[in-house]
């Protein structure tokens, strides 16, 4: 079939188009079942859809570069330089295949020739999914003669695939906007959040280009441009996560191991480095599969097998001494591990934990094989390893040791003994109470005579807090600052933590807008972050917002939380008003604080919310790092990880 312009097109166009609109209406009623959500993760998800296709296309050898755009108005262009989606009339469907991908639901079944693409559920749902949730979408592809393109509004068809233009090149482009009336949260793209999702794809797939650039005119991220290209694949990804944790690598080189079987491959890349925890990352046909799975487990216990088999061998251990402990071996480990495997199984609800057996004994013979190998070959790094893994052991048994000792000074008679500087509620209904960490004792001594004794409970702390970043888990226990906070809480911390012991609905802390409150919130939000993660997961912390200008003109006063708010109530007050500067909690007498910061009715609070625990690990690496000055800088520019305003 042909026209004059010598299209491809169809006579059964209506008929076809109508089942078309079947399939996608029941993407634009549930969003959630094919992008996970319809928030800013969802809508970030649209953008990954789109890249994975010229990422297989990449991995198929036809494509060895990627851009893409951030538009103004959430408009986001991905072009590449592949073969460009076929044109040709599809023969089942009798439209043009580009057209069958864009418009019929699961088309994507047999996408990418590679046949690594996962199909069902969260991922690789394609193309035809971002079309239906876009208020337009535009296809254009060159096949090395012509320029065609297509243009879709919430995935109906609204031009013909049409010739526009002449060409050498091959490649396809496609430009969408999300639709505002389904990703009713946010239309804006985070570019940092797309980064790190391309940077992560850069690496698992080494030599491919991605080219990211915020072309948007009012963005603060405005002309920023990252260029992604890492011929060393996961190696340079291990090179780079060692960056971002600030330490030293205990090995000459990454170690790289491979091998595949039948149709299944595994590479895994490592080092140990001078952390005190650990950083492994799995996944399966580059997706991230954060809740592990056969693949990550294999590649854990395979390593404290191997390690052990050789300390004992080679006499580094005692013949009477015990198998070193997993964790203490994987302490300070380093690791990507990237499997490929044609029918992937996913369990657990988000899809990121993987299920197959097959690939975990791949995983379970390469490291057996490989890494006794390089632990042979290089005694001087396997010492180091060993000594290392040997120290770990023994912090660890001196942390039990406090552990034990700070729980038998604390549990008397079954009820624990709080701690002496708690000033406790009266309630002990922990869905009605709440704590204030307070930065100093004057603060501390107001804030008790303001609160609500009923529901308030305040918890004092003063002077500098321990860095828990640089401190193993027995300084944790034994430090005399946070020894208070995490009595006083109940839950217990690390693999101790229990939510349910929660003794207070919310966790406020309550700290100055200067530097020293800054050092104090994210010392705090540090410690949790990594000790009681789940307390930022369930939403239980919060920032408390104390104001900045008091305003007030005879009886009339207004507090102010920002310039903005005391130039509008100097001039509600008619230009003539007292402005009194808030020099710190300090300084409040009893009643001001209790107005200002504690009264539920009036305050303002932040919670505190973790987003995408990467890229929070990452911020407070960074927050703790060596160089005060970017962390100063952040911690005064943003309230970490505080989004949603809260009363
Ligand atoms: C900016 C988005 O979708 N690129 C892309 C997609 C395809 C191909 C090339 C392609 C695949 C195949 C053959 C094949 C797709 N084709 C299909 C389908 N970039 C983007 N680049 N020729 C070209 O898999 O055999 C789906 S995706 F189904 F039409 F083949």
């Amino acid at each position: 079939m042909s026209n004059e312009l010598n299209l491809p097109v169809t006579e059964n166009y209506d008929e076809n188009s109508i089942q078309v609109l079947e399939g996608l209406e029941a993407v634009r009623k549930r969003p959630g079942m094919y992008i996970g959500s319809t928030g800013e993760r969802g809508l970030h998800h649209l953008v990954y859809e789109i890249v994975d296709n010229s990422i297989d296309e990449a991995l198929a050898g036809y494509c060895d570069k990627i851009t893409v755009d951030i538009l103004d108005d959430g408009i986001i262009k991905v072009t590449d330089n592949g073969r460009g989606i076929p044109v040709g009339i599809n023969p089942q469907k009798g439209i043009p295949t580009v057209t069958v991908v864009f418009t019929i639901l699961h088309a994507g079944g047999k996408f990418g020739g590679g046949g690594y693409k996962v199909s069902g559920g969260l991922h690789g749902v394609g193309a035809s999914v971002v079309n239906a949730l876009s208020s337009w979408l535009e296809v254009e592809v060159k096949d090395g003669e012509k320029i065609y393109r297509q243009r879709y509004e919430k995935g109906n068809i609204v031009t013909d695939l049409e010739v526009i233009g002449e060409t050498n090149e091959t490649g396809t482009t496609v430009t969408f906007k999300p639709d505002p009336t389904i990703f009713t949260d946010t239309t804006t793209y985070d570019y940092d959040i797309l980064l790190s999702r391309l940077r992560e794809q850069s690496f698992l797939n080494a030599g491919i280009r991605v080219i990211l650039t915020d072309k948007r005119s009012d963005s603060l991220t405005k002309d920023r441009q990252d260029d992604l290209c890492f011929q060393g694949g996961i190696k340079s990804y291990v090179e780079y996560l060692l960056e971002g944790i600030k330490k030293e690598s205990l090995n000459n080189d990454v170690i790289y191991l491979q091998g595949s079987k039948g149709d299944e491959t595994a590479e895994i890349a490592l080092l140990w480095s001078t952390a005190y925890d650990n950083k492994i990352l799995s996944f399966a046909n580059t997706l991230h599969t954060i809740d592990g799975g056969t693949h990550e487990q294999a590649f854990r216990q395979t390593v404290t097998r191997v390690v052990n088999k050789y300390a004992h061998d080679f006499k580094k251990l005692k013949e009477s001494s015990d198998n070193l402990k997993g964790d203490d071996i994987l302490e300070g480990l380093v690791a990507v591990v990237s499997v490929k495997l044609a029918d992937a199984q996913f369990e657990s609800q988000t899809k990121a934990k993987l299920g197959n057996t097959s690939v975990g004994q791949l995983v379970r013979d390469i490291v057996n094989d490989q890494l006794y190998k390089f632990l042979e070959e290089n005694p001087n790094e396997s010492k180091i390893i060993i000594e290392k893994a040997i120290a770990a052991s023994n912090a660890r048994e001196a942390a039990q040791k406090a552990r034990d000792a700070s729980r038998n000074k604390a549990g008397i008679s079954g009820k624990t003994r709080m701690p002496e500087k708690l000033t406790d509620c009266i309630s002990d209904d922990p869905t009605k109470t709440e704590i204030f960490i307070v930065e100093g004792d004057s603060a501390g001594g107001s804030a008790v005579e303001g609160r609500n004794s009923t529901y308030q409970a305040i918890l004092p702390l003063w002077g500098k807090m321990l860095n828990v970043e640089k401190a193993r888990e027995d300084k944790v226990y034994g430090n005399d600052k946070l020894t208070p906070v995490i009595v006083a809480l109940g839950t217990g911390i690390a693999e101790n933590f229990d939510i349910n012991k929660l003794r207070y609905d919310k966790i406020v802390i309550m700290a100055d807008a200067d530097v020293d409150g800054s050092h104090i919130r994210t010392l705090l939000l540090t410690f949790f972050f990594r000790y009681m993660p789940q307390l930022i997961e369930t939403g239980h912390i919060y920032l408390a917002q104390p104001p900045l200008f008091r305003i007030s003109k005879g009886k009339k006063h207004f507090d102010a939380f920002t310039d903005e708010e005391k130039a509008k109530y100097i001039e509600e007050l008619g230009g003539q008003a007292d402005v009194q500067r808030y020099k710190g909690l300090g300084e409040m007498d009893p009643d001001q604080l209790w107005e200002t910061t504690l009264d539920p009715e009036r305050r303002t609070m932040l919670r505190v919310t973790m987003t995408d625990a990467m890229l929070a690990d990452e911020t407070f690496t960074t927050l703790m790092g060596e160089e005060v000055e970017p962390r100063r800088r952040f911690i005064e520019e943003n309230a970490i990880y505080a989004t949603d305003l809260d009363i």
